[in-house]
């Protein structure tokens, strides 16, 4: 009765995701575009299913018990004070659950966070407030986003990039969705992660860390190109001038700095 209810509610809603096909049996997640995206996909499905799997047998359990127990007359029922093995059984049980989930959730973190194998190419990101700076070491280039003006990230596809990131002020988080995969972005502490991007497109790109005032600017586009085009990119930067590579020089945070002394203060 309940699964149906929840089977009947799952394909109504589906109805309304019309112009995102797929994304329901991806439980909501949008479509992945590199590869390792799987391992989260599967990660996030397979916990899903598992879910709605224990919520079914007790929605299930509940009505069966309210309904096969329901009261019938003021005849006072059998009063039972404890009854191990049933207890024993939802001790355990949730013990299990938690285990297959961490044993699967380590297994693809470790898998996921691999990076015995050098990258292709490395990009420095620092995540400052409120944008971000993409240091292309191997060509010795950089972009840097300011709130206003919005930087994008150029990677070429099927190349695995090697993502460095630092702060310069407060912990951020680098996060395109599309890729299934965010990580904080902490000063004073370099975090890494490798991804492979794996078909050509423009992704979203923001920060998934409060990080102040103008937080919800912290957005960035990734164009994901052929080899050529990538290459293209970096030569419009070096002719931009825009060459060497920015350091995330620790700053403080942007609340540290006095009023007067603020960008837009003069406004
Ligand atoms: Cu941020």
């Amino acid at each position: 009765m309940a699964a149906c209810a929840a089977v009947g509610a799952l394909v109504l809603l589906g109805g309304c995701a019309a112009d995102a096909p797929g994304q329901w049996q991806r439980f909501g997640l949008p479509e992945g575009a590199t590869e390792e995206a799987p391992l989260v996909g599967d990660l996030w499905v397979g916990a899903w299913v598992a879910a709605l799997a224990v919520g079914i047998l007790v929605w299930g359990l509940i009505l069966w018990a309210a309904i096969a127990y329901r009261k019938r007359n003021d005849e006072l029922p059998r009063q039972t004070r404890f009854n191990i093995p049933i207890e024993f059984l939802y001790t355990v049980t949730p013990l299990v659950v938690v285990g297959v989930l961490f044993y699967f959730t380590v297994q693809h973190q470790d898998e996921i966070l691999e990076d015995d194998t050098p990258a292709d190419l490395t990009v420095d990101v620092i995540g400052q407030q409120w944008s971000w700076t993409f240091n292309y070491t191997d060509d010795d280039v950089y972009e840097v986003g300011t709130p206003e003006d919005q930087p994008t990230l150029y990677l070429p596809v099927d190349q695995t990039v090697q993502f460095n990131l630092n702060s310069s002020d407060v912990i951020h988080s680098f996060w395109i969705p599309q890729f299934y995969m965010k990580m904080d972005v902490i000063p004073g502490r370099s975090n890494s992660f490798q991804v492979t991007p794996n078909q050509q497109g423009t992704f979203a790109g923001k920060c998934a860390e409060f990080c102040g005032a103008y937080h919800s600017r912290m957005l960035f586009e990734v164009e994901v190109v052929s080899a050529e085009e990538f290459a293209d990119q970096m030569d419009a930067l070096r002719e931009a001038g825009q060459t060497g590579q920015i350091e995330p020089e620790l700053r403080g945070s942007y609340f540290e700095t006095p009023l007067n002394e603020q960008p837009g203060s003069e406004e």
